[in-house]
């Protein structure tokens, strides 16, 4: 089972859900493979999400659900077999008598037998839900192993199969976490905001980014956390204008402003967090500027968070106030924020969407729209609220905001009658800040 996750009752719930839905269909996903790092040394191993979120096994597996009656009814996992010699040198498996003990297998064969037992499942199926995109050796077997299938239709009278991506019935489950997984998400949050404090109160001159970024995933790991959920952005000053920045080797200059983008993943939830903060106590009057337009972008922002809003409101919220915002201080020429909102001039500033959702994945899976247009938000879902501005050293902005970069991430879970912030305990207030800071360096 996942380390500190989900109870075995809860994954027996999910499956018996999912096979109360598939009627004569199979679903069928394969493994995702050991991701290489150089020669024969391999990235510590994550399972696939959908994987993990049906069964809690972390090996290499594929996972089989059949609702109709035939030799592989109900729950099969394919897995490694135990073999004393390779576990000497990477660890012990489950093997076939663990899928069934541990995990709850009602059936369970070597990795090797997936095809054969999905073909024969499939003899009597109509629809076949497959998880796409974990290996390209997997996906085209699997269309070759259906095209095989479809070829005796004609004959045998039964109607051609059809193909679905499984994640039309995932992606909606795991869209909706259940008590149990916003508990999880409460726990992740609890972490990586004593991670955040934890910075803030150690950071002294001369540290580097990569010292912020060790400091931060320690304790992801010490509060029990796998590791980070995502590459860790630690960046200071102009490093912070870059959305995606994670070599982390630079060292903050004392009027920088750091930004921290860091979550670990517990019990394989995770949390996704920003937060930005004055290396020394102070800030400039162009740093503290940006800063106070950036939180109120997300106060208005988490504002929207409730049942039948949408991420695209809680988006229009943030705009709208931060493009009034860079109108006032100067950042875009003229009065018309309209116009600017019409034509996106604002983008050279802010260029993210303001929400994605949080789960298994930082950026989690379910859709943002429905046929309607952007879909309502309901009880269950988790997005996060990360409104921010970033002004390149080489931008055309006034000279006092070039080469800040400011983004503040919150984790917010949308309840029955509205909302509740999981990162809340974070330090926001900029005066609040300063104080932490100012402790920190006496
Ligand atoms: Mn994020």
């Amino acid at each position: 089972m996942t380390p500190n996750g989900p109870s075995p009752d809860s994954y027996r719930r999910r499956r018996e859900t999912l096979l109360a839905r598939l009627n004569d269909a199979v679903l069928f996903l394969p493994p995702v493979e050991e991701a290489r790092y150089s020669n024969d040394v391999h990235y510590r191993y994550r399972p696939d999400s959908d994987t993990r979120y049906l069964s809690g096994f972390e090996e290499p597996c594929s996972l089989m659900l059949v609702a109709r009656d035939c030799e592989s009814k109900g729950f099969s996992m394919f897995v490694r077999e135990r073999d004393p010699q390779s576990e000497t040198w990477t660890g012990r498996r489950a093997g076939l008598e663990g899928a069934r003990e541990t995990y709850g297998a009602d059936n369970a064969w070597a990795l090797e037998q997936g095809e054969e037992k999905l073909e024969q499942a499939l003899s009597g199926a109509r629809t076949l839900y497959y998880g796409f995109g974990r290996s390209a050796g997997s996906d085209s077997a699997m269309l070759e192993l259906v095209k095989r299938v479809n070829a005796g239709r004609p004959r045998s009278g039964l109607a051609p199969l059809v193909l679905h991506d499984s994640s039309e019935l995932m992606s909606e489950m795991r869209l909706f976490k259940s008590d149990e997984e916003a508990e999880l998400m409460r726990r992740s949050c609890a972490i990586a905001v004593q991670a955040h404090i934890a910075v803030l109160e150690d950071l002294r001159p001369g540290h580097s980014e990569s010292d912020i970024e060790a400091g931060v995933e320690y304790r992801f790991r010490r509060g029990g956390c796998s590791g980070p959920a995502y590459g860790t952005i630690a960046a200071a000053g102009n490093n912070a204008t870059v959305l995606h920045y994670t070599s982390n080797l630079g060292t903050p200059g004392q009027g920088d402003l750091v930004l921290l983008d860091a979550g670990g993943e517990y019990g394989g939830y995770a949390a996704d967090i920003t937060s930005t903060f004055p290396m020394s106590a102070d800030w400039t009057d162009a740093q503290a500027e940006l800063y106070d337009l950036v939180l109120a972008a997300q106060r208005s922002a988490l504002a929207q968070v409730k049942p039948g809003s949408s991420c695209d409101s809680v988006h229009q919220a943030a705009l709208g106030v931060l493009v009034q915002g860079m109108h006032d201080l100067g950042l875009l020429e003229g009065s018309d924020t309209s116009a600017s909102l019409e034509s996106g001039a604002y983008q050279p500033y802010y260029m993210h969407r303001t929400s994605h959702w949080l789960g298994m994945d930082v950026h989690d899976v379910g859709s943002y729209r429905d046929n309607e247009g952007p879909r309502p938000l309901a009880a269950g879902m988790v997005l996060t609220v990360e409104p921010g501005i970033y002004v390149r050293r080489d931008s055309e902005a006034p000279e006092r905001f070039r080469g800040i970069g400011i983004r503040l991430e919150d984790d917010v879970l949308v309840t029955a009658d509205g909302s509740e912030n999981l990162t809340a305990a974070l330090p926001r207030d900029r005066d609040e800040i300063s104080r932490i800071r100012r402790a920190a360096l006496s």
